[in-house]
């Protein structure tokens, strides 16, 4: 009887636990590789490994390796010591491997550069090898990723050629995170860093966000808040800052933090933070000796500076340079770099918001230390669902610019709306800036080739908590791998980022992946849509972000609502024209004059360059506001069809993350139609127009949606 209970027991337990799937492992899931004959064709070529180097990182790669074949090919591949038989895969440096050495590598080792790698099929005394090779030990480690992923996506491994190496020197993720664990826009619970257990504890978290970021070649991390707090410099928290550090080492991420510009006067006690005080220049040279004794490889600060109430070299009448140059050399002598955010706005300036960073940085190009980056975000405003490219990129050929990307959805759903954003990052990578005449897309500035810049960058604002399953919505881990993906290779597609993904954290079955990629590809279009259609932007509530709020006049106005969408009796839109604000000139011919008109002003920008009338023909031969209701009413509809072709992918997925995803998508319908309603009835008071046939009519009045609150949305203070 015991017994039977037992064997009950353990297989209710087993049963239970298959399906558990908390989505902890991200796209590292190793799944075994059911697929007989695939299987048999890893078997076959695959029988042992000989990693050579002794250094922690090449113990690490090994030990992936090794792990992720046991589980995905259901066997234990051995260590070995000599090429003996066939399917021995080799991984190393010409230095660390004499095999690696021995084969004529040369070329494509130069061209794979400090951190990438080649993979190919090769022989060795006659046997077939596979060979993982790089110049760097970080470099083995990204290409044994990149070969697991070969084999967690279901790929041949008969013909390898690949030569790979990130487009961009310095990838990585910027945390908005405060010292008492708090997250500014972040919707996937408190901060990893756990500061109070910090130094003295260090737990396994630490590894797998190190390890996670490693697999998509992300290699660095700015710990804190661009809402700096000084205390971040003070020694302890130096310390802790170093053994984070530690943990990362291994998987070559280096830590960065953010510096706020008046440390010198909050913690270090001088009577001024202005940049050219030689005791602020002193103070700045003697805390970045003091940062580097503790982690001699410190990456170097990002710096938010008159901004949005942060304390900058304005505060001295100095200029942005003055400030970014006075902390670069700082950490020259270090090797270190800054990150000077050119995301500056002034309510005093009456000017377009759009505008001001450009106005405030073109100037000063030429001006700023070599080891100083500009770090733009993809558009002039604000991460909003869609944007033109900012006309900062190309416009300062003398200054290497790093666009910085939104992962966390601050203005599209937080973690409740599945979104897959690499459409939005693909879609100002590839946009053309005309900088160097046609074909000069955003990648090709931001990648150091159109201005030949070495020092290249990319940074991504995190969505990453300290939730089970890191992101809040499991979708949003797609976000976090697309950045990472991007960062390494600017071209790369949305389509096959997607692939990959699915593959790796769903299923390899084809027509799951298929009717998933569909609804990721198709899901930032459909939130656009039911949010800010036709080039609408910034009509979100004021403070959380999450819901509409075109409704909204008050408080510092380039904060409000009206500001941006500027809807009257005639109709709506920002007249950003040459004769409205004429944010156009800032970019390059012809895309101003693209911009400039109507007729050829792209539809889905229409109401970000012009102010249109509500009667305005658009090339469906729709007046604006029929369309503008129809896009908004799509959108709904949209978000329903995402909800069935999920239901049809059910059988292809865990219960856990089935479920879970089923119940999100219930709740974007709900909002993405208080968004439709919000915004129709509250446009349709300019527009006095019906809303036309064929479109859902909102069950409520405005006055519903205007007061409504959510109780059940993450990162909403209530
Ligand atoms: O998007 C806005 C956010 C702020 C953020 C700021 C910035 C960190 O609403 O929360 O502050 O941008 O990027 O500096």
């Amino acid at each position: 009887m015991v017994r039977r209970y037992f064997i009950l027991f353990i297989s209710i337990f087993f049963i239970t636990s298959l399906n558990a799937e908390d989505g902890y492992k991200l796209w590292l899931r190793y799944e075994p590789v059911s697929d007989i004959q695939l299987l048999a064709h890893y078997n076959k070529s695959i029988s042992g490994l000989m990693f050579e180097g002794t250094s922690s990182t090449i113990k690490l790669a090994s030990e992936e390796m090794k792990a992720g074949l046991k589980t995905m090919l259901g066997a234990e591949i051995p260590q070995v010591s000599y090429v003996r038989k066939n399917g021995i895969i080799v991984a190393g440096t010409p230095e660390s491997s004499k095999i690696i050495a021995s084969l004529k590598l040369k070329d494509k080792l130069a061209k794979a550069g400090d951190e990438g790698y080649i993979i190919l099929n090769s022989k060795y005394r006659h046997r077939r090898i596979i060979i993982i090779a790089a110049n760097s030990d970080a470099g083995v480690m990204y290409g044994v990723f990149h070969f697991l992923r070969l084999i967690q996506t279901h790929q041949s491994i008969s013909v390898l050629a690949i030569e790979s190496s990130p487009k961009t020197k310095v990838r990585l993720l910027n945390h908005w995170d405060n010292l008492n664990r708090s997250v500014e826009r972040g919707y996937a619970g408190l901060s990893l860093w756990n500061w109070d257990k910090l130094p003295d504890s260090v737990g396994q978290r630490y590894k797998d966000y190190a390890r996670a970021n490693a697999s998509i070649g992300i290699n660095g991390s700015v710990l804190t808040n661009v809402n700096a707090n000084a205390l971040i410099l003070t020694k302890d928290y130096i310390a802790k800052v170093a053994a984070i550090a530690n943990v990362f080492r291994p998987y070559n991420i280096k830590v960065y933090l953010t510096a706020r510009f008046s440390a010198p006067i909050e913690i270090g006690k001088l009577k001024t933070a202005d940049p050219l005080d030689p005791e602020v220049a002193d103070w700045w040279k003697k805390k970045a000796d003091e940062i580097y004794e503790f982690i001699p490889d410190f990456g170097g600060f990002l710096v938010k500076a008159n901004s949005e109430g942060q304390p900058g070299p304005q505060n001295y009448n100095r200029s942005h340079a003055d400030g970014a140059d006075m902390l670069a050399d700082a950490v020259a002598p270090h090797g270190g770099i800054v990150m000077w955010r050119a995301f500056v706005y002034d309510n005093n300036v009456p000017d377009d918001r759009a505008k001001q960073a450009y106005n405030e940085f073109v100037p000063l190009d030429g001006k700023f230390r070599k080891n100083v980056l500009i770090q733009v975000k993809n558009g002039p405003i604000d991460f909003q669902p869609r944007e033109p490219f900012h006309p900062l990129f190309g416009a300062m050929p003398k200054t290497p610019l790093m666009p910085e990307l939104q992962i966390t959805q601050e203005y599209l759903g937080s973690s409740v709306h599945l979104v897959f954003l690499a459409p939005l990052y693909e879609e100002c990578l590839k946009s053309d800036t005309y900088a160097g005449g046609r074909g000069t897309p955003v990648a090709k500035v931001i990648d150091g080739t159109l201005d030949d810049h070495e020092l290249t960058a990319m940074a991504g604002v995190s969505n990453i908590g300290n939730v089970r399953n890191w992101t809040g919505h499991p979708f949003a881990q797609a976000n976090w791998y697309a950045f990472g993906r991007l960062a390494w290779d600017p071209y790369m597609t949305s389509s096959d980022i997607a692939d990959e993904w699915i593959r790796m954290t769903f299923t390899n079955r084809n027509e799951a992946v298929e009717r998933i990629k569909k609804m990721m590809l198709d899901s930032r279009e459909i939130a656009v849509n039911y949010m800010t259609p036709l080039g609408l932007h910034h009509i979100m509530y004021s403070g959380h972000h999450y819901g509409p709020g075109p409704w909204v006049d008050r408080g510092r106005k380039d904060w409000t609502a009206v500001y941006y969408h500027r809807a009257d009796s005639v109709g709506i839109g920002f007249d950003r024209t040459s004769k409205g604000s004429d944010a156009v000139a800032q970019y390059f011919k012809p895309v101003r004059d693209i911009f400039e008109k109507t007729e050829t002003c792209p539809e889905n920008l229409l109401l970000w360059f012009h102010h249109v009338p509500w009667d305005y023909k658009l090339r469906s031969g729709r007046t604006l506001w029929d369309e503008m209701c129809l896009r908004y009413d799509s959108g709904v509809k949209s978000v329903r069809w995402l909800q069935s072709e999920w239901g049809k992918s059910k059988e292809f997925i865990d219960n856990e993350r089935y479920e879970e995803v089923k119940a999100l998508l219930v709740k974007q319908e709900r909002d993405a139609k208080i968004w439709r309603d919000g915004c129709i009835l509250y446009f349709q008071t300019f527009s006095k127009r019906p809303i036309p046939d064929g479109i859902e009519k909102p069950e409520k009045s405005l006055d519903f949606y205007e007061n409504y609150r959510y109780t059940d949305i993450p990162g909403i203070s209530r």
